[in-house]
């Protein structure tokens, strides 16, 4: 790599200095190095910076324009710029140690007057971008295309009334796909950005189902055909852009998936705020995706208590980490997924810094959960909980319920012999309360 300015000046590399450092431009529970059964934290963590909030984000909403300058967009042309934001976006990758990145095709790369010209523009941005990698050992966590900003999919992309649409978003992923497997991306993500609806009175919601189905089909074949061996994952979220999204929530995911025959080839790409505003908690959404094998990888942010919409914040809440890690843990982790931090600045945190004391945030809250919800298991004591709460199934008539080895008559029979009345058994809510947080406060 030429050696380039550096765009942060005044922020070294971050390092670990423990719990009692009061440098906020240091890690107090995220230890990189640090090996924690036979690998690193960080290949436990596998964090990753999203490029649309850390490097596209300007702090706009809906009252008012960006309000964040970066030093860096500055170039002769749309390329050039381009490039020169991920010459920053690789140095803040490293100084921040995180060793993923994801990107949308149109974040990286400037969308051109055709779709020719927009594969061109993504061509040489792509190979610069690999160069980087190649550099720094940052690697691509998971691509994907923006099918819901240009006003072309405003009625959707695969979900299109207009099959000319449909057609044009295949072309886009279909290059997406190529450059994901160029870039070595270890998954690829279908985010629904449109595929929902406003209204039921211009919408044939079951063709619009099937086309959806009928899209992610030709992306698995396409992805087989061209040899990229990453893994496919759906993203659900319930509204936002559209009132009603066909992917709500991970359980609708899994219906959608089964009807199609598509379980097989997609996990799930779980987002915290999208979860909480499907009106479920995060571990709720982790628990029902592991529960079938499907938990894939994670969208970490949070949203706001008091605010309705996706704020896509840092999240620093521990206790909701901790719960999220335990699940996680118990499903034998993330495999090829990661820690991907969907999550950007507020609108007055307009200083490069900012992203710094953002991600390390971000990255110590899941580092401590990851620490606390290690003692948890190890201690054993929710799961031992958990046993004993369902060992009636373990043996004896409970064993054949789960065996189906038993009917309706059998256990009438049983009830109105030997079994008579169940002992209520207390749930004991408030001890595990208790339990949990002796293990955040203790
Ligand atoms: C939108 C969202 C997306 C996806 C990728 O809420 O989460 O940024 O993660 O398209
Ligand atoms: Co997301």
């Amino acid at each position: 790599m030429k050696k380039t300015r550096t765009h942060f000046p005044k922020i070294r590399r971050i390092a670990y200095e423990g719990p009692k450092s009061t440098n906020p431009l240091a890690f107090h529970h995220y230890n990189p190095d640090e090996v924690v059964d036979g690998k690193s934290v960080s290949a436990h963590m596998r964090f990753s910076v999203a490029y649309w909030h850390s490097f596209r984000g300007v702090g706009s909403d809906p009252f008012g324009p960006g309000t964040i300058v970066r030093p860096w967009e500055k170039g002769i042309d749309a390329i050039s710029i381009a490039k020169t934001r991920l010459d920053a976006a690789f140095e803040f990758f490293q100084k921040i140690r995180a060793p993923f990145y994801c990107f949308h095709d149109r974040d990286i790369a400037p969308e051109g007057r055709s779709l020719a010209e927009s594969n061109r523009n993504l061509d040489r941005v792509v190979a610069h971008a690999k160069q980087l990698q190649k550099a720094t050992g940052v690697k691509l966590l998971w691509g994907t295309a923006n099918l819901f900003s240009n006003p072309r999919y405003m009625c959707g992309a695969a979900t299109n009334p207009d099959a000319h649409v449909f057609a044009y978003a295949a072309a886009q992923v279909k290059k997406a796909l190529e450059v994901t497997k160029a870039l070595g991306g270890e998954n690829y993500v279908f985010w629904g950005g449109r595929e929902g609806y406003e209204t039921l009175l211009n919408t044939n919601l079951k063709r619009e189902q099937e086309h959806l189905a009928a899209f992610l089909h030709m992306a698995v074949d396409y992805a087989k055909s061209i040899g990229f061996k990453g893994q496919f994952l759906i993203e659900p979220k319930p509204k936002e852009p559209t009132k009603h999204q066909y992917d709500f929530d991970v359980a609708a995911g899994i219906a959608f998936l089964r009807t199609f025959g598509l379980e097989q080839h997609f996990k799930f790409n779980i987002e915290t705020n999208h979860a909480t505003l499907a009106g479920h908690t995060f571990q709720h959404e982790i628990e029902v995706a592991a529960a079938q094998g499907l938990l894939g990888s994670i969208d970490a942010n949070a949203g706001d208590e008091l605010l309705g919409w996706d704020t896509d914040q840092f999240n620093t809440n521990v206790r909701e980490l901790t719960l999220a890690m335990v699940s996680i843990l118990r499903a034998g982790g993330l495999g090829k997924g990661g820690f991907n931090f969907d999550a950007k600045l507020r609108r007055p945190s307009i200083d490069p810094e900012d992203l710094f004391h953002a991600h390390i945030g971000g990255m110590d809250a899941y580092a401590l959960a990851f620490k606390l919800a290690r003692r948890i298991l190890a201690e054993g004591k929710f799961t031992q909980f958990l046993q004993e709460r369902y060992s009636s199934y373990d043996a004896g008539f409970g064993r054949a319920i789960e065996k189906r080895r038993v009917g309706f008559r059998d256990l009438n029979k049983l009830v109105l012999g030997k079994l008579g009345e169940p002992k209520p058994r207390s749930g004991k809510q408030e001890y595990l309360e208790n339990l949990l947080n002796s293990y955040l406060h203790g």
